[in-house]
């Protein structure tokens, strides 16, 4: 890619060595496959940047099994990088490097403040609007700091009430268009636009990589069959060890977009 231009750059965390010990909340342990596991992180790597997106890797946390979900960390919003306080107490060492990694993009900082809690999985940006997930991870505390930080940049924070979500990212996300799809039974659907129902789990989590590109889950066979047909360009990746300890394609990465002064 290099000598053309990139969309911006794609914030990844390499899996460490305790990945099988990531924390689940709704699905049962199954044995996770580490090798595998670097593999289709390296297959993800290659598929985003070959939609545009320059690779930059945050420093490795090999103690923090869930550190590969690199999304729960950081939400960026133009110029700014927010450092989440993760709801997840172990998880709360994860976010020191990604400072750094947001740091040397030349990203100001600013950073969720004890006693809140927000992850990143909890974020959906729509263009000026901020979907804010409020749960298991997230709470009301972590939401309004967020809100304030967000508002000088014209954003809007709506909170929405998670069901039997991990994060909202887990229920829904935004096709290329800003349109939604997911499954509606997971969120309190009133607090947000219409959803399209996903034909299968995996479908609930798409990431648009700019035009009409989009990243889904090798998972949604349903799901990828339906967005090809409607002239999407597709990139399917098998995510199955991150699948088990129930992240998907969104939390893999943090998209930065490139602006004209970096
Ligand atoms: C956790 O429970 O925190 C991890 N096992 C999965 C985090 C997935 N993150 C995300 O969907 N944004």
């Amino acid at each position: 890619m290099d000598g053309y231009s990139y969309h911006g750059v794609a914030l990844m965390r390499r899996p460490g060595p305790h990945l099988a010990e990531g924390i689940l909340t709704h699905l049962p342990r199954t044995v996770v496959d580490p090798v595998l596991a670097a593999r289709q992180y390296t297959i993800y790597q290659e598929a985003v940047a070959s939609a545009g997106w320059r690779v930059v890797e945050v420093e490795p946390a090999p103690e923090h099994p869930d550190s590969v979900f690199v999304e729960d960390s950081l939400v960026v919003c133009e110029d700014l990088a927010v450092v989440t306080r993760p709801g997840a107490p172990e998880r709360r060492g994860e976010t020191e490097g990604a400072e750094r990694a947001a740091r040397s993009l030349g990203l100001r900082v600013s950073r969720v403040e004890k006693p809140g809690t927000l992850d990143g999985g909890d974020v959906l940006q729509v263009g000026e609007t901020v979907y804010v997930g409020v749960g298991g991870r997230t709470d009301a505390d972590g939401a309004d700091q967020l809100e304030q930080l967000l508002a000088p940049l014209g954003r809007k924070v709506r909170r929405v009430a998670l069901g039997r979500a991990l994060h909202l990212k887990s229920a829904v996300t935004a096709l290329p268009d800003g349109s939604l799809i997911g499954l509606p039974e997971l969120v309190e659907a009133a607090d947000l636009p219409a959803i399209r129902p996903a034909p299968e789990e995996p479908g609930a989590h798409v990431l648009p990589l700019g035009g009409r590109e989009v990243l889904v889950s090798a998972a949604a066979r349903e799901t990828i069959h339906q967005l090809t047909s409607e002239r999407l360009r597709v990139l399917p990746v098998d995510i199955s060890e991150f699948e088990k300890l129930e992240g998907c394609v969104t939390c893999l990465s943090v998209l930065v977009p490139d602006r004209p002064h970096r």
